[in-house]
């Protein structure tokens, strides 16, 4: 029941609770009422993860009241919200980041120490949730810090997957994917909302009828419906007091038992549709940047954003709030076309349940959608088949239907009736099924449309939607992405961020540009020192992470060469693997006295989507060239390589801060930007890379000399494609990449047994789609050149230092200043 005499007026209901004394005995007190009265045990009596949990809580419980004051303030002033709309939220661990950005970290030391405990310890037990598959999840999570931080109205909205990304193993080097039960041992960091779950549809048809007004309508007549349950999570803002939320849904059987069944006495029938209801969010799908259509998943991108939408326009804004006005209180942000069926949602909410005029409703819903693309690869735009949407959703097939007619006319009138332009740029492709182009619907609706780098948003305009750009220059612009520095710098580096501040002085990662007073230091000595001093620790630190984490052990006084990113073809994990091949054989030669080789290590981290057949070959190849190796007395001490299972966001917090150098390798035109290489270059390591993605900006802001540049440019790989590319003619033509390929099919690199690297071979020589062999020569050249700058330890050093001074443009602090300037039309508080 709601209503006015009901709302609380007391002035002890307006203010939230005092939290605990932020003192050591205050955290004590806090953190044993947490473990006696919630975990329900004494401390003597209590495991790891009773007093992980404990802590957990206690750290929320300081976190809240910062959350109650912004809700309120922002409710208050009626601020705009963004609201992100992201099918994946990659969050990484919450403790470390909770107790930086609550300041808390010295206090809950020294507070676990009084307990007997270790704040270490405790902070390992946690497993990450896994939202998300790669760069675009984490992205998410870098955006939503930094909104937070930035003091900027966001809720970021999501589902709740029981799921995440699956654990990664190895058995006999080839992956196996074990479900990653996140919740199992408890979720601290959530508060499930259960009175605020709002019901969505699915199914049925749709049917016209004359209004009381005598106005003709449509009503959508669903067959089936499921609760959406919203979990909220705490996004605290460094050190300034904000905190502010992440919405994850969670789906409900709406019955959970039909009680008609169950007297018929069908017990399993009554369960299944509970468990068919909440399959939709069980399990995140595990394909990065390839999605699979399915049926499960177009389920699952309606049921967040129809639940996100709902939950604003219910929660949110205030109860007679005219929908009219909605741009002014909203921008809801597209990450990629997965949430895009929000914008025939919208519509039909005004239209079919607001009376909107249908131009009328069209007018708001534009204003209030803006679209980031984050691929070029056209299999990963995603396409809806009618007859599976028209099946889902079929008021929102007849929305899109409607929308493109409109839209086809206007281009008919614009391009003297060019059809061929029109079949083009259709939201609804003919061939080879009939199907709905999200891409194209995104942009016809959307305020702005960006990509997330330079070159990516020019190839964007130029390649992927030119007809689009031709329409509508002004709509597309560029923000290039960033990551947060707080995780990846503070967190992750406490050594070098120590050393930072000694220099510079504090303030720098709120304002990461600040980076660029440290350039100076690049030419002190004892800078350089101490630099290398932080890098042997954070080397030392990885080593011990994977002797106890995989049974690995690196060697000490090696060059840390690490490529980290998701397995797939386009970013090219078989040329690094013909280079290390290449590296053994040259070790096994005469050609070179092995003591005057550089000492190296290659670290490999990567996931392979589970059906996808060459990523899955490729880590069992790499797998098996790293046994090979390993059992090499011949090569011991100067070549080693290493596979740790399941890369994470929580490895990739010790790994990036130990790496010399950072590989981008990708083949020019296809990584739309990368973000892992932004957080290597933050942390001191230098890239060789293509020019690709963020790349070039990267290159561009650290200087030439402190970037190890290679392979051919977009423009070249797009007339090599025209031309025909034969990748055995390059084999035929390049004696060391023939010499790398005869050896690995010969099976020498992986234990005699050829059939190991049968696959990618065979794939390298007859097809190599992504060019790797085109590009092998100037790579191993690229690396030649590595080797001799590592050993001027000063000058390599210098260029550590320079690459950390001028790459403070990677801030997603400033992604997000560049959204509210170019896109959102919003200021941030500071
Ligand atoms: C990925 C790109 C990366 C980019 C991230 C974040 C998808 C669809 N795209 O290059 O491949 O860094 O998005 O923008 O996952």
């Amino acid at each position: 029941v709601t209503g006015p005499q009901f709302e609380p007026t007391h002035e002890r209901a307006l203010t939230p609770a005092v939290g605990p004394a932020r003192d050591v005995d205050g955290f004590v007190r806090q953190f044993l009422r947490e473990l006696n009265y919630t975990q329900g045990v004494p401390l003597s009596r209590s495991t790891l993860n009773d007093q992980y949990l404990a802590l957990a809580r206690t750290v929320r419980h300081y976190l809240m009241q910062g959350w109650i004051r912004t809700g309120k303030r922002r409710r208050d002033a009626g601020d705009k919200v963004i609201g992100y709309l992201s099918a994946e939220y990659l969050l990484g661990r919450q403790l470390d980041n909770a107790l930086l950005a609550a300041g808390l970290e010295d206090i809950a030391r020294e507070a676990m120490k009084e307990c007997g405990l270790d704040v270490d310890l405790l902070r390992s037990q946690e497993i990450e949730p896994g939202l998300g598959n790669g760069g675009l999840g984490r992205l998410a999570a870098c955006f939503v810090d930094s909104l937070a931080t930035m003091d900027v109205s966001c809720i970021g909205y999501g589902i709740r997957y029981e799921y995440g990304i699956f654990k990664q193993t190895f058995e006999d080097g080839r992956q196996v994917e074990v479900p990653d039960s996140w919740l199992a041992l408890g979720s601290p960091w959530e508060f499930p909302q259960p009175d605020r779950a709002v019901q969505i549809d699915f199914g049925g048809h749709t049917e016209r009828y004359t209004g009381d007004d005598g106005r003709e309508r449509t009503r959508w007549v669903p067959a089936w419906d499921v609760q959406a349950v919203p979990y909220h999570l705490l996004v605290p803002g460094y050190r300034n007091g904000v905190v502010n939320t992440l919405r994850l849904w969670s789906a409900k059987a709406t019955n959970a038992f039909d009680l008609q069944l169950f007297n018929q006495g069908d017990y399993a029938e009554a369960v299944r549709a509970q468990t068919f209801a909440e399959n939709i969010t069980k399990v995140l799908y595990p394909e990065d940047s390839t999605p699979q259509g399915r049926e499960l998943r177009l389920q699952q991108q309606y049921f967040f954003v129809a639940a996100s939408i709902k939950d604003f326009i219910r929660h949110t804004l205030p109860a007679d709030f005219d929908l009219h006005r909605l741009p002014e209180r909203i921008a809801f942000q597209l990450n990629d076309t997965h949430p895009v069926i929000a914008i025939p949602e919208l519509m039909r909410i005004l239209v079919d349940e607001h009376d909107f005029e249908w131009d009328e409703a069209w007018d708001v819903t534009k204003q209030c959608f803006d679209y980031t693309c984050h691929t070029l690869l056209p299999e990963a735009l995603e396409v809806w088949p009618v007859d599976l949407l028209g099946r889902l959703l079929p008021r929102h097939l007849e929305i899109v239907y409607r929308l493109n007619e409109d839209f086809l006319a206007r281009v008919r009138e614009q391009f003297d009736g060019d059809e061929v332009r029109a079949r083009r740029m259709s939201m609804v492709q003919e061939n080879p099924v009939r199907a709905i182009r999200m891409a194209h619907l995104a942009t016809v609706a959307a305020t702005k449309v960006n990509g997330v780098a330079e070159l990516h948003s020019q190839l964007l305009r130029d390649k992927v939607l030119p007809d689009f750009s031709e329409m509508w220059p002004d709509k597309f612009t560029n923000v290039t992405n960033g990551v947060t520095p707080r995780r990846f710098v503070r967190i992750a580096n406490p050594g070098m961020s120590e050393l930072v501040t000694e220099a510079i002085g504090e303030g720098w990662l709120t304002d990461l540009e600040r980076l660029r007073e440290l350039e100076p230091f690049a030419d002190d000595a004892a800078f350089r020192e101490r630099f290398r001093a932080v890098k042997a620790g954070n080397k030392e630190r990885l080593r011990q992470l994977l002797h106890h984490r995989d049974g690995i052990d690196l060697p000490e006084g090696h060059l840390l060469d690490v490529m980290v990113k998701r397995l797939h073809e386009y970013k090219r994990q078989s040329l690094k693997l013909l280079h290390v091949v290449s590296l053994y054989q040259r070790l096994l030669s005469d050609e070179v006295d092995p003591e005057s080789t550089t000492p190296r290590t290659v670290v490999f981290g990567a996931k392979a989507a589970p059906g996808y057949f060459m990523a899955k070959e490729t880590i069992a190849l790499i797998n098996a060239v790293a046994a090979t190796i390993d059992a090499d007395e011949r090569v011991a001490g100067r070549l080693a390589i290493a596979f740790p299972a399941n890369y994470n966001v929580t490895l990739a917090e010790t790994l990036i801060p130990a790496a010399d150098l950072s590989e981008q390798i990708s083949l020019a035109g296809k990584e739309a930007s990368g973000t892992g290489n932004m957080k290597f270059a933050l942390n001191g390591a230098l890239t060789i890379g293509t020019d690709d993605g963020a790349n070039v900006e990267i290159r561009q802001l650290v200087g030439d000399d402190n970037f190890f540049l290679f392979g051919m440019t977009e423009p070249r790989v797009a007339e090599l494609q025209a031309k025909g590319y034969v990748p055995g003619d390059v084999y035929a033509s390049s004696p060391r990449l023939k010499s790398a390929i005869d050896f690995l099919a010969s099976g020498e690199a992986t234990g005699g047994d050829p059939s190991r690297a049968a696959a990618v071979v065979d794939d390298l020589l007859s097809s190599d789609r992504f060019m790797a062999l085109a590009d092998f020569d100037a790579y191993v050249e690229a690396q030649e050149k590595v080797e001799a700058t590592y050993a001027d330890t000063e000058a390599w050093t210098r260029s550590a230092i320079l690459n950390v001074a001028r790459s403070g443009f990677f801030s997603s602090d400033r992604s997000m200043r560049d959204y509210l300037d170019r896109i959102w039309n919003v200021s941030a508080r500071s």
